[in-house]
């Protein structure tokens, strides 16, 4: 510990006392007096990036990875814009993550000085809480407090705005052992009462399916997930941020659900007479039509956050509180129940409506998925960005490894997975990490193949070029006409841009090439670069069409046809 001379070493000293081991940066003319005082400290690890979003969503994959809070940096004006999307994204799903960012000097505030803007007001409602910071001796309690609201309760961004000369000049340094803020005590324990309605009426359900979302992620409660599903003899839905929670082998685990879901996942929440809903809010690509949803199901609804809780579907039993913990508790109140007739049902509705590999084209996209599988024994991390190769990732991959997959859910953030990769990898030092991505998505931070290749991370991109931004292309052929506007598009050589950025790589076009391309991704020991040029016109089913109850499922149309 050193005592820090100036704002700028006050914030480095906090982020080494909390602990921060890494950050993503990009410095610039008001952060200068930041980036000049790393030099005191050598054992904070700054990683550059080609772009300023590209730091944010690093942060937030390292903060879904370890349960740490994620830290970006940047300048003032632009710098900080182009955090925005990465907060918004961190901030629906839950990430901790604390962003700090240079502000012009105190006493210009509010002239439009050059590189000026407004970045508190514009991240209101994007951030758990954020400051603009007036004095160099609060940067000590601020900081401190900063970590503690990102990762305590529901989990989320904080941004903290440092003015150039809060940075530059001298001031004292406090920096309290414990933080509290009047009115924010989130619960951890439900209450006990509480506890008890809900086991009365889970044990009396005939029917019971456990809905398990990133809660059980963030609250690290794998272990005690699967305890909950055995003693209660409940088969498991996961939503898109809960796949990973409970292995894929599980008996019990039936995989996704929603609007891409698993057929036999959203007939068995249709059909549930009790839904446990662990750290999951209801989203309405999860739920389909309110209307319609889980009409004879009661409710039991997890969380910590009490506003997701009957903020879309009304709870019987409301549950306030850890998911871990309150697992625990369900399993001091349950004795061992037995549901062998419900799940042979499940298990029915799975063989009739399997998912659908197709073998009618050179190279379908659900074909690359299971390569991936069979190259990582489906224990892969793996990272996903937006569109259908996320929903075929999040159908066909099964996930064994417990927290191993990571896509932007909530905002569905085009972009996301290489600079998150970035993160995953860097809080797994000694794992390779996956990435599956749209060439519509990587077109978006593919920059960042400059910052892989300068940190030499083992991070394999497994492009899936289908020359369309696929997802919309589907919308626009089930809903518009067929007119395909806007969504046809072009791409560079995405072998030869890696080469130029020092990554080797290769171009599949065939279901037979690709066993030996995943090996030369694994036998190379830095990134790789996989260009799979994918059938375009492939569709993701099932799907449930927007407006349309999660009963009622589009499936593929050469379901039950000779392949
Ligand atoms: C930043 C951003 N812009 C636009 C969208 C809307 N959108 C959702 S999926 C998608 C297409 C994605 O295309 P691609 O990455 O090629 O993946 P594919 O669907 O073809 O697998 C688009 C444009 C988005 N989610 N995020």
């Amino acid at each position: 510990m050193t005592t820090p001379q100036n704002g700028a070493e006050a914030i480095w000293e906090s982020l080494v006392r909390e602990g921060v081991e890494i950050a993503w940066a990009y410095p610039g003319g008001a952060a200068l007096p930041l980036f000049d005082a790393l030099a005191k400290y050598p054992q904070l690890r700054y990683i550059l990036v080609r772009h300023e979003q590209a730091a944010a969503h690093a942060a937030d994959g390292y903060a879904r990875a370890t349960g740490k809070v994620g830290v970006c940096v940047a300048t003032s004006g632009p710098g900080a814009t182009n955090l925005v999307t990465g907060i918004a994204t961190a901030m629906i799903d839950s990430a901790p993550m604390v962003a700090i960012t240079a502000q012009v000097a105190g006493g210009v505030i509010g002239t439009d000085a050059f590189q000026e803007i407004n970045i508190t007001g514009i991240t209101l409602p994007i951030t758990k809480h954020n400051y603009l910071v007036r004095q160099g001796q609060d940067l000590g309690h601020i900081m401190r407090e900063a970590f503690f609201l990102a990762r305590t309760g529901r989990p989320g961004p904080v941004l903290v705005d440092v003015p150039k000369d809060v940075l530059f000049n001298p001031c004292e340094f406090h920096f309290p052992e414990h933080v509290s803020r009047l009115g924010y005590r989130p619960v951890q324990r439900c209450a006990p009462y509480q506890v008890q309605r809900a086991a009365k009426v889970i044990a009396a359900a005939k029917r019971p399916i456990i809905l398990a979302g990133n809660g059980v992620h963030i609250a690290q409660a794998w272990k005690e997930l699967a305890a909950f599903a055995e003693r209660i003899n409940s088969p498991v839905v996961t939503t898109l941020l809960g796949l990973s929670a409970l292995p894929a082998d599980h008996p019990l685990a039936l995989g996704m659900a929603g609007m891409h879901g698993v057929a036999w996942a959203n007939l068995a929440i249709q059909q549930a007479d009790v839904l446990i809903a662990l750290g999951m809010r209801m989203d309405d690509r999860f739920t389909g039509n309110l209307k319609h949803f889980a009409s004879q199901a009661k409710v039991v609804h997890v969380d910590i956050d009490p506003a997701e809780i009957g903020k879309r579907v009304p709870a019987h039993v409301p549950m306030v509180g850890d998911v871990r913990l309150v697992l625990e508790a369900l399993l001091e109140e349950l004795p061992q129940l037995d549901h062998h007739a419900w799940l042979a049902q499940v298990d029915g509705w799975r063989t009739r409506h399997p998912l659908v590999v197709p073998s009618d084209s050179p190279l379908p996209p659900q074909e690359v998925i299971r390569a991936l599988t069979r190259a990582t024994g489906g224990r892969g991390l793996i990272v996903s960005d937006v569109g259908q190769h996320q929903m075929w990732v999040a159908q066909h991959y099964p996930f064994q490894r417990l927290n191993s997959f990571f896509t932007s859910g909530g905002l569905g953030t085009m972009g996301y997975s290489v600079p998150a990769a970035m993160g995953v990898q860097a809080g797994h030092p000694d794992d390779p990490v996956w990435v599956v991505v749209g060439d519509g998505s990587f077109q978006m931070n593919m920059q960042e193949l400059a910052t892989i290749a300068q940190e030499h991370q083992p991070i394999k991109i497994v492009i899936f070029n289908n020359g369309y931004l696929g997802m919309v292309r589907q919308w626009q052929e089930l809903f518009h006409g067929a007119r395909y506007i806007g969504t046809p598009i072009s791409s560079p050589n995405f072998v030869q841009l890696a080469a130029s950025f020092g990554i080797p790589g290769r171009r599949v076009t065939a279901t037979a090439e690709l066993a030996e391309a995943f090996a030369a991704a694994q036998a190379t020991a830095g990134p790789f670069l996989l260009d799979c040029v994918v059938e375009g016109a492939e569709n993701v089913y099932p799907m449930v069409q927007p407006g349309a109850s999660n009963a009622d499922f589009l499936e593929d149309p050469r379901r039950g046809q000779p392949q």
